[in-house]
């Protein structure tokens, strides 16, 4: 494992960057992650809360666990992490590729200013309908109440409505997923930060940016099952480490 102090990276301000991020982005900001100790999922079991099985078995759990998902997201803000990364963005815009893909579902990165975000496991704060022959089972609306007292019905056909939100054993939607592996494809730098690397197919995708060749550069506090794949990894926590590593394109230089 190829770790190193934490240092600025040189980041061209003609380079394609991708950053991929996950739970321990919003970490800080208080945010459970999902699998450290004390994780969302040591309170619920996945297949009751986050699989389409367990959704109709007992939708009211399901809108519980998401409806305190939405009140915890509500009352926090992003982090330096965050930032950092929407400071990329910017030095990047003139003549650079950006994009960042992030499994998080929070809102996080959207309240700090990310712009060209791929929402690959969808959105705490939209609702779909989960009856596939409704018009609005394609149509996700914002929607940031909650739902103590029962899931909520689908005001065009009835049916229930759920949460925007990618559960194990539904597919990524096929355009994000196809934008997002056309960016890694294209890019000189991978950056990743705060990930288990253990959902797929997310969890290809370091792989996919090693094999092409890109710079494949890890911030997490601790090494991932997939740490092989990346040329450079720097340990910590996101909100120091993250800033530290876009310094350079923090401060607009090369
Ligand atoms: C699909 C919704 C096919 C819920 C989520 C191949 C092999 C094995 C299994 C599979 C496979 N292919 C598919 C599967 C099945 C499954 C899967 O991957 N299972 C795994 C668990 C074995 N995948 C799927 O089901 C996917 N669908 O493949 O469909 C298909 C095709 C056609 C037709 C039908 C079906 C769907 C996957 C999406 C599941 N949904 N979320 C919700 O969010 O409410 S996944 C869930 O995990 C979250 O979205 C989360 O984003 C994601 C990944 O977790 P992380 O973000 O990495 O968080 P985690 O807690 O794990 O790790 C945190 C990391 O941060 C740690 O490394 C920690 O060290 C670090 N950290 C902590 N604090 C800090 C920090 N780092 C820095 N600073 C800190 N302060």
């Amino acid at each position: 494992m190829n770790t190193r102090p934490v240092a600025p990276l040189d980041i061209p301000p003609d380079a394609s960057v991708v950053v991929l991020t996950g739970a321990g982005i919003s970490a800080e900001s208080g945010i459970a992650t999902f699998r450290d100790s004390g994780g969302l999922w040591e309170q619920h079991p996945v297949e009751a809360v986050a699989t389409h099985e367990g959704f109709v078995a007992d939708p009211a759990l399901v809108w519980r666990f998401y409806s305190a998902r939405r009140q915890a997201a509500h009352g926090v803000g992003p982090n330096p992490a965050h930032h950092a990364v929407v400071a990329l963005e910017r030095y990047l815009e003139p003549r650079g590729h950006f994009t960042l893909v992030t499994q998080n579902v929070d809102g996080l990165h959207e309240r700090a200013g990310s712009r060209r975000v791929l929402r690959v496991h969808g959105s705490l704060f939209h609702t779909r309908c989960d009856n596939d022959a409704c018009p609005r089972a394609t149509a996700p609306v914002r929607d940031e109440a909650t739902y103590p007292d029962g899931p909520p019905s689908c005001p065009e056909c009835g049916g229930l409505l759920r949460p925007d939100i990618v559960w194990f054993g539904e597919p990524l939607d096929p355009l994000v997923e196809t934008r997002a592996r056309h960016a890694i494809t294209d890019c000189d730098l991978f950056l990743t930060i705060g990930t288990s690397g253990v959902v797929w197919p997310v969890a290809g995708y370091a792989r996919l940016a090693y094999e092409l060749g890109a710079r494949t550069v890890l911030a997490n506090l601790e090494a991932p099952v997939n740490v092989g794949y990346f040329r450079e990894v720097y340990l910590g926590r996101a909100s120091d480490v993250v800033p530290t590593l876009l310094a350079k394109a923090i401060q607009g230089v090369g």
